[in-house]
C-alpha cells in the first residue's frame, strides 16, 4: 500500500481517518469527491459525523457546508444526514436520509446545474472553500495526483481549498492511471479563451491532478470499493420507450438529419437509460460515440460489443458485476474511456459544438413541453437537475424520458400544468413514454399539447387531458398557451387530497 503514496513528504502525513476529521472545524465549507456513487472519500466523511454527533450530544452546535461533484452514497451523505450535520448541501444529491432532511426543512440545499459549480465556487458566489476531501488512486513522487472512478470538481476544490485532506484508495485499480483527462485551461472573464475540443474523444489536458504538497493536512489509506448499485432488469415499460426512441432516431437518419453514425450520445442515469442503451446495443446503429456525464452498465456493454467506439465521462456509475469486468479488462476500457472533469463533460460550449443526442428522465411534463426533473407535487425534491439542464437546452436532440404513469398508475406524468419547471418548453424536444413518442419540434404550444395527449397519455388519462385543453381552448383569456389557471394544478392537488390524480368515480 506504501507504494501508492510516493511522496515523501506526503508519507509523513500518513494519518487515521479521525484524526484527519478533527482537522475539520465547525462551520467549514467542505468539498467532497465523489459523483454517482463513485469516487467519494470512504472513511473521513464516517469519521467526522462520528464526531459531529458527539459534539452535538455535549449540546455543541456543529455544522458543516457540504459541497460535491454529484451524488455520493451511504458513507458519506447517508452518514452526515443521519447525524444532521449538514447546513447546506450542493449541488445534487439523491440520498434518502438526506432528501428526508431536506424535505422536512432541517437542511438547506441548492440545486445547480452541474456544469456551473465550479465557475461558481471560482467567481466566489458560495464563499471560500476550507477543507477538500478528496479520493484518489494514488500519489506520485511529485504530488501529483492519480484519480478515482470519479473526476467531479476535485480539480476545483483542490485549487481552491485552503487545506486538503487525500484519501488513498488502496483497492481502485492501477490501471486507472492514464484514463483521466484533467484540463487546466479554464480561465475566468475576461480572459476566457475557447475550449480546444471539437471531438468527443479528444484529450486536451492531463492525466493527473495538480495538488500543492503544502496544503495536505492529511493523507488517509483506504481499501474500500464504491457504492457500485445494481441496476433493474430492463422490464416491459424502459423497453418500450427504448424502443419508441430507437425508431425515431433510424427515422431521422432516413431523412438525412442524421448519419448512421448518430451524434455523440448522453443518457442520464437509471434504469430507463439503461434499457435505452441495451436497445442501442441491439439496434442497427454502428461505431456510436458518447460524451456523457455518467458511464453506466449499458455503455460498457456498447464498448466491449464494439457497437460504441469510445465514451467521455466525469464519472462511473456501475453494478457490481459491470465493475468486475471494467477492472479485469481495464486496459481495453484505458484505450476508450475519457474521464473528465464535470465543468467539461457537462460544458455548453462543447455540448453545442459536439452536437450532443441528450437522453434524461423526468418526473413529468404539461401539455405544452415544460419538464419537472425535480420535484414531486410541487414543493419536495426528489435529487436534483444534476446535469439534465447543461444537456438539455445545448444538445442537438433534447429528449425527455418517463413511464406514462407514477406510482401504480394513480399519477400521470402528463399533467397540465407541470407542478415546478426545471426545463422549458424552450428547452425541450422530443417526448417519449411507453405509450409513445411525441417530437415536438417546430410546433406551436397548442400543437404541442394535441400531439402530448395523443402519443404520450396513458389512457387512463387521456380523455380527462383533452377535457381540459378542450375547455382551455375555449375558456382562456389567452389562445398562446391556454390555461384554466384555477384548475390547472388540480391533479395535484387531487393526489394530495384522495392520492390519486383520477377523479373519484
Ligand atoms: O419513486 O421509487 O418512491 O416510487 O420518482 O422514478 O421511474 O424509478 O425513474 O430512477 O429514472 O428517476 C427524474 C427522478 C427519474 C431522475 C428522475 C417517482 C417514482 C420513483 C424515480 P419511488 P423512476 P428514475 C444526468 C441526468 C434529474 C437529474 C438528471 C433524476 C422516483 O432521472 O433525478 O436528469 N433526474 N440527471 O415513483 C411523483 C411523478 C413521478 C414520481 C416518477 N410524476 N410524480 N413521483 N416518480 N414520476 C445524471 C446526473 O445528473 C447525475
Amino acid at each position: 500500500a506504501i507504494s501508492r503514496i510516493q511522496h515523501e513528504g506526503l508519507r509523513q502525513r500518513l494519518m487515521s481517518a479521525e484524526a484527519a476529521a478533527a482537522l475539520i472545524p465547525p462551520g467549514a465549507h467542505v468539498g467532497m469527491s465523489g459523483f454517482t456513487g463513485a469516487g467519494y472519500p470512504k472513511a473521513v466523511p464516517q469519521a467526522l459525523a462520528a464526531r459531529i454527533a458527539a459534539a452535538h450530544a455535549r449540546g455543541q452546535d456543529f455544522r458543516i457546508g457540504l459541497w460535491t461533484g454529484a451524488s455520493t452514497a451511504p458513507e458519506l451523505d447517508g452518514a452526515l444526514a443521519k447525524v444532521n450535520a449538514v447546513e447546506l448541501r450542493m449541488p445534487y444529491q439523491s440520498d434518502p436520509t438526506g432528501r428526508a432532511r431536506i424535505n422536512a426543512g432541517e437542511m438547506e440545499y441548492t440545486d445547480i446545474h452541474l456544469s456551473h459549480v465550479a465557475q461558481y465556487v471560482w467567481f466566489g458566489f458560495f464563499g471560500k472553500l476550507d477543507v477538500a476531501v478528496v479520493e484518489v488512486a494514488g500519489i506520485l513522487p511529485d504530488g501529483r495526483l492519480i484519480p478515482s472512478t470519479s473526476v467531479g470538481n476535485n480539480k476545483t476544490w483542490l485549487d481552491q481549498a485552503d487545506k486538503i485532506i487525500l484519501e488513498v484508495n488502496g483497492r481502485m485499480p492501477e490501471g486507472l492511471a492514464g484514463m483521466h483527462d484533467i484540463y487546466y485551461g479554464t480561465a475566468l472573464p475576461p480572459e476566457r479563451l475557447p475550449i480546444p475540443m471539437t471531438q468527443a474523444d479528444q484529450r486536451i489536458g492531463e492525466p493527473y491532478l495538480r495538488c500543492d504538497p503544502a496544503k495536505v493536512i492529511a493523507v488517509v489509506e483506504t481499501a474500500q470499493g464504491d457504492r457500485n448499485s445494481k441496476f433493474a432488469e430492463p422490464d416491459a415499460v424502459s423497453a418500450a420507450i427504448a424502443g419508441h426512441l430507437i425508431e425515431f432516431l433510424q427515422h431521422e437518419v432516413k431523412r438525412g438529419r442524421l448519419s448512421p453514425r448518430l451524434l455523440p450520445l448522453q443518457s442520464g442515469v437509471g434504469n430507463i437509460a439503461n434499457a435505452v442503451l441495451a436497445g442501442l446495443n441491439n439496434g442497427p446503429f454502428e461505431q456510436l460515440q458518447a460524451y456523457t456525464e455518467v458511464l453506466q452498465d449499458g455503455m460498457l456493454d456498447m464498448l466491449a460489443s464494439g457497437k460504441l467506439s469510445h465514451a467521455s465521462a466525469t464519472a462511473l456509475s456501475l453494478s457490481p458485476e459491470a465493475w468486475e469486468r471494467f477492472e479485469r479488462d481495464i486496459d481495453f476500457y484505458r484505450e476508450r474511456v475519457v474521464l473528465r472533469p464535470q465543468e467539461i463533460s457537462n460544458h455548453p460550449e462543447l455540448i453545442r459544438r459536439l452536437g450532443l443526442i441528450a437522453m434524461n428522465a423526468m418526473i413529468e411534463c404539461d401539455l405544452y413541453g415544460n419538464v419537472n426533473s425535480t420535484h414531486v407535487m410541487g414543493s419536495s425534491i426528489m435529487n436534483g437537475i444534476g446535469g439534465s439542464g447543461d444537456f438539455a437546452r445545448n444538445a442537438y436532440l433534447s429528449i425527455f424520458m418517463t413511464p406514462s404513469t407514477a406510482k401504480g398508475g394513480k399519477i400521470s406524468c402528463l399533467v397540465p400544468m407541470a407542478s415546478h419547471v426545471d426545463h422549458t418548453e424552450h428547452d425541450v424536444q422530443i417526448i417519449v413514454t411507453e405509450q409513445g413518442l411525441a417530437d415536438l419540434r417546430g410546433l406551436s404550444p397548442k400543437e404541442r399539447a394535441a400531439l402530448l395527449i395523443e402519443r404520450c397519455a396513458h389512457p387512463d388519462y387521456r380523455d380527462a387531458l383533452r377535457d381540459y385543453f378542450e375547455r382551455a381552448r375555449r375558456g382562456a383569456p389567452g389562445q398562446h398557451t391556454p390555461h384554466l389557471l384555477e384548475e390547472a394544478l388540480s391533479w395535484h392537488t387531487r393526489y394530495l387530497r384522495q392520492g390519486d390524480m383520477r377523479a373519484a368515480t
